[in-house]
């Protein structure tokens, strides 16, 4: 049997065939769970149900995690779809481009407010929602970065709403623990070529001295990243709950070398 079978997935954040998520999603469904898939909006709305289709025709849901409507209206269609969901993958994050490069003192007001509420207060905005449904031992995971624990030229603003998801995954796993045995984990990934990356200031340069230093001497691919999120999802974690788990070739041990 199926590592998954059985178990329904809601995955947010697939905004074309390069998206972490998208990895995510096929490893998922081809560990046996059933999947809904969302998008933000109309943009990514084609790739995302072009994707479902391919992966058992997944039904899909819009579900913009800036605004508490869509939020609501996803809880309903899930409720619906799927009644009881076990494992939940926020793989979504938002900051300015503008707040992406120079210096990290010159982010704006605004700008350290969107980045905040679109990476890290979506999380806590999307628990709030989905607890009723939430299944026993289910399984709830956000994509995070070094950025927030380290400075990382340019990743500024990006790193303090790391930062943020992180400790909320700290403080969601210690809610959710007491309510049928509910896990939160983070996923650090290594830099990965997609279409948010690329938006932080000489990211070709990041991803070049990672494959330069890290241990592995290599970068984590998205089928890193999705392997790791199949064993989170699956009951082989069954006692891992409010970790960060680093999946970066190793890159984040180094010191000095
Ligand atoms: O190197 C990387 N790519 C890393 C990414 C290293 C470590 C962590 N991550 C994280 C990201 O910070 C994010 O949390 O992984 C997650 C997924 O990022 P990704 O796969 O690298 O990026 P991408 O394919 O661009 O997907 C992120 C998507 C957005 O895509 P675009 O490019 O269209 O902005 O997040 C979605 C959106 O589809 N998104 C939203 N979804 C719902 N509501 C919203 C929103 N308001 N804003 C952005």
């Amino acid at each position: 049997m199926a590592l998954l079978t059985g178990k329904s997935a809601c995955v947010l954040g697939v905004a074309n065939r390069w998206s972490i998520a998208t990895a995510i999603a096929r490893a998922l469904h081809a560990h046996g769970a059933s999947l809904v898939l969302t998008y933000e909006g109309e943009r990514t709305r084609e790739d995302v149900e072009k994707l479902a289709a391919e992966l058992g025709g997944a039904p899909t849901t819009a579900a913009d995690v800036a605004s508490d409507e869509s939020l609501d209206a996803l809880a309903s269609f899930l409720g619906t779809a799927v009644g009881k969901l076990d494992i939940l993958m926020h793989s979504l994050a938002f900051a300015r481009k503008e707040e992406l490069s120079g210096k990290f003192f010159s982010t704006s007001r605004a700008g350290f407010g969107t980045a905040l509420d679109i990476s890290a207060y979506s999380l806590v905005a999307l628990c709030q929602r989905l607890a009723p449904m939430l299944g026993e031992r289910a399984s709830v995971m956000a994509m995070t970065y070094l950025g927030s624990v380290r400075a990382v030229r340019n990743y500024n603003v990006m790193g303090v709403a790391k930062a943020a998801l992180e400790s909320s995954v700290r403080y969601l796993a210690e809610d959710f623990g007491q309510m049928g045995g509910v896990r939160v984990n983070a996923i650090s990934a290594g830099p990965i070529k997609t279409a948010s990356a690329r938006a932080v200031g000489d990211f070709t340069k990041i991803l070049s001295e990672v494959a330069a230093k890290s241990p592995l001497r290599r970068n984590a691919t998205a089928e890193d990243v999705a392997n790791v999120a199949v064993f989170l999802a699956s009951d082989l974690s069954s006692a891992i709950t409010g970790q960060v788990l680093y999946v970066d070739a190793g890159y984040n041990i180094l010191g000095i070398v």
